[in-house]
Formats: C-alpha cells, sequence, structure tokens
C-alpha cells in the first residue's frame, strides 16, 4: 500500500506542477475587504475617466491584455512588462504587436489611483487591477456587469519565447481553437462565448488579407465569407495597405459589448477564419445559433468563461509577489 500511496502523491504533484491551471486558484470576491475596502470603485472611476479620452481604443486594448495575459503563464500581469537590455518581455513577442498602448495605460492609470490611496499603496497586484479594469470596461460599454475574483499575484517572469504556441491564430480551425482552450482548462463553450469579445475592437487587414486576396483559388475570395463584405473589406484594405491600417472587427456595433459578433457569423461576417469557422463548423453551429437569439444566455455564459479564465495559472505565495510598478519587476 505505502509505495503506492507514494506513487499517487507523486504522480499527484507531477501533475499539478506541469499543469499549474488544474491547480486551486485560491481566488474569492472582495479578496481586498481588509486593506483596501473601495479597491473596486477606485478601480472603475480611473477607468471611466480614461475612457472619457480613449473609449474606442481602451475597452478593446484591456479586454485583448487580459486574454493574452492569461493565455501566457497565467493571469499574472506578466504581459504588461517591459523589456530589458537582458530580456525580451511577452509584449514584445510579434503575436502582441497589435495590444493596444491604451490597454496597458489603463492599467498604469488605475493603478496610480489605487496606490493614491495610503492604505492601498503597494496592496493590490497588477494582476488583480488587470481584471478589476477588463470587468469594469466590459460593463461600461454595454456588456455584463459581474462579481470579479481577486487575490491574484504578479508573476516573477515574462519572455517573449514563453508567447510562442500558447495564442490562437486568426487561421486556425476547431480542433486547433479547442486544444488551445483546452489546455487552459476551457471548454468549446467557453471558447465560442469569449470569441465574441471580437464584438468591439480593431484587426490589422494582414490579419485576414488571405481571406480576400488568396489568388491560388479561381476565386480569391474565401467562401466562407459574405460576398458584400468581402467587397467592403477589399475596399477598407487594398492588397497593398499600410500595415498599420486597422478596422473594425464588428462592422455592426462596434463600440458595444453584444451578442452582434453572433449574428455576423451567421450572415458570413466574421473577420477570421477563427470566427467563421465557429458557424460552418456543424460542432460548434448550434451554440452561435443560440448565443444570436438569445443574449442574456450568451452574457450568462461569457460571465462563467471570463471567470474561468480570470482563473488560469494564478500565482500565490512564493510563486509571485505585488509589483510597485507593473511594467518593472521589483
Ligand atoms: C479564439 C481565438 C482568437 C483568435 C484567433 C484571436 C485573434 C485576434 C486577432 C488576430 C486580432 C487582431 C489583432 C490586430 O490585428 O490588431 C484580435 C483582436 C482582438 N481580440 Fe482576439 N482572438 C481570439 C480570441 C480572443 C479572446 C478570447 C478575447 C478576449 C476574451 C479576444 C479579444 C480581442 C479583442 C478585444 C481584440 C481587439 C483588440 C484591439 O482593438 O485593440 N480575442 N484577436
Ligand atoms: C469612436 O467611434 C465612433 C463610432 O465609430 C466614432 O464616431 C468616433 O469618432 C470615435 N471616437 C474617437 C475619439 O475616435
Ligand atoms: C488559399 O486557398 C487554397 C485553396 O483553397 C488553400 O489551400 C490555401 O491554404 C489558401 N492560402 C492561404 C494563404 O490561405
Ligand atoms: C504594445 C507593445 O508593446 N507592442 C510590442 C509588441 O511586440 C513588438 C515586437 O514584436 C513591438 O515592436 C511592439 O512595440
Amino acid at each position: 500500500m505505502a509505495p503506492l500511496k507514494l506513487l499517487a502523491a507523486w504522480s499527484l504533484s507531477v501533475c499539478l506542477c506541469l499543469y499549474p491551471h488544474l491547480t486551486s486558484a485560491q481566488l474569492r470576491q472582495n479578496y481586498y475587504a481588509n486593506v483596501c475596502p473601495n479597491v473596486e470603485s477606485i478601480v472603475r472611476n480611473a477607468i471611466r475617466q480614461k475612457l472619457q479620452q480613449a473609449p474606442n481604443v481602451t475597452v478593446p486594448g484591456t479586454l485583448r491584455l487580459f486574454f493574452h495575459d492569461c493565455f501566457v503563464r497565467g493571469c499574472d500581469a506578466s504581459v504588461i512588462v517591459a523589456s530589458t537590455a537582458s530580456n525580451k518581455a511577452e509584449k514584445d513577442h510579434p503575436d502582441n504587436l497589435s495590444l493596444a498602448g491604451d490597454g496597458f495605460d489603463a492599467v498604469v492609470k488605475a493603478k496610480a489611483a489605487v496606490d493614491k490611496v495610503p492604505s492601498c499603496r503597494n496592496r493590490v497586484s497588477c494582476a488583480d487591477i488587470l481584471a478589476m479594469a477588463t470587468r469594469d470596461v466590459i460593463a461600461l460599454s454595454g456588456g455584463p456587469s459581474y462579481a470579479v475574483e481577486l487575490g491574484r499575484l504578479d508573476g516573477l517572469s515574462s519572455t517573449a519565447a514563453s508567447v510562442n504556441g500558447r495564442l490562437p491564430q486568426p487561421t486556425n480551425n476547431l480542433n486547433q481553437l479547442n486544444a488551445l482552450f483546452a489546455a487552459n482548462g476551457l471548454s468549446q463553450a467557453d471558447m465560442i462565448a469569449l470569441s465574441a469579445a471580437h464584438t468591439v475592437g480593431f484587426s490589422h487587414c494582414g490579419k485576414f488579407s488571405n481571406r480576400i486576396y488568396n489568388f491560388s483559388r479561381q476565386n480569391p475570395i474565401d467562401p466562407t465569407l459574405n460576398r458584400n463584405y468581402a467587397t467592403r473589406l477589399q475596399g477598407m484594405c487594398p492588397r497593398k495597405v499600410d500595415p498599420r491600417i486597422a478596422i473594425d472587427m464588428d462592422p455592426n456595433t462596434p463600440r458595444t459589448f453584444d451578442n452582434m459578433y453572433f449574428k455576423n457569423l451567421q450572415n458570413g461576417m466574421g473577420l477570421f477564419n477563427s470566427d467563421q469557422v465557429l458557424f460552418t463548423d456543424q460542432r460548434s453551429k448550434p451554440t452561435v445559433n443560440k448565443w444570436a437569439g438569445n443574449s442574456p444566455a450568451f452574457q450568462r455564459a461569457f460571465v462563467s468563461a471570463m471567470t474561468k479564465l480570470g482563473r488560469v495559472g494564478v500565482k500565490t505565495g512564493r510563486n509571485g509577489n505585488i509589483r510597485r510598478d507593473c511594467a518593472v519587476f521589483n
């Protein structure tokens, strides 16, 4: 019996360190009730102010930053760390090229507001500030409001190399998307709900140009793409477009966090292959149809998926700390 037990304990610990996202996250609501009871309203006000200055870019920029943070080494604000002469950080991986500066700035501003209160100073992690800021930009742009779990520490490492293979690509098919999300403890339904984040924000033309200019086909337009929409995309993104040009991902309600994303998919107006495939693949189509027609059901699924996303790879104890400057290790 004893050797068996030992083996069981050993394999459990191997499992937990190979798959840190499976460890219990130890997050909870009102985590800062004693040290910084007003932290949520402080962050909310800072985000409101930031949205008054730059609403169109701050909402998607913050939301995408949270996603990229959580998918690479867990939700530990490692994506915010700046590169130094000796370390190329996560944010300088090519997949981050388009992370909007205003998402970073939203966190910096909220952190400054929190640290202005003496009892809160350096007591709230950057990872938690990003989680709160993300909840706030969603609610302030028309999406659901939810109670956010807190108690993450900031990570102690950030490397561009760690981004490789961890983020989904716009050319991905359903199996590839499911595999990447499953590696983070998220189901296909979670993946579909979270993809609806593309109801806000921008994409650079190069991310989808293969769908409108594929000359190895008789018709250079992806057959799953709505023809009128494809023509509009070609107009906004000519073949030799300035690589800095970015277009709305949801052409109908680009600034509102709603379920238009799913209605767009039903009309062949998903911008990336990874979007449209959710409707063309029979395994995910019923979910798309359900949420296109039922906004409250979508919102419930989205809140549940965001909460699960926020638990990925959380750092506690000696695996993290609270950064004084979100962009610099202490
Ligand atoms: C399912 C697989 C996903 C793929 C393949 C994907 C890919 C992309 C790509 C290529 C862009 C455009 C980047 C650019 O050119 O600037 C983008 C933008 C964006 N993504 Fe995703 N994404 C995925 C899932 C998600 C998830 C789960 C979220 C958040 C929960 C998210 C949030 C966003 C937001 C908000 C933007 C707009 C960013 C901005 O305007 O600054 N994406 N995504
Ligand atoms: C934000 O987007 C709206 C709608 O597309 C646009 O009318 C407005 O000019 C934009 N605001 C800024 C500050 O860019
Ligand atoms: C172009 O279309 C062909 C045929 O459908 C496909 O095999 C190829 O992968 C596409 N190329 C790109 C860059 O998407
Ligand atoms: C916002 C940000 O820091 N983007 C960086 C992402 O990575 C590229 C290099 O791959 C940098 O040039 C960007 O500045």
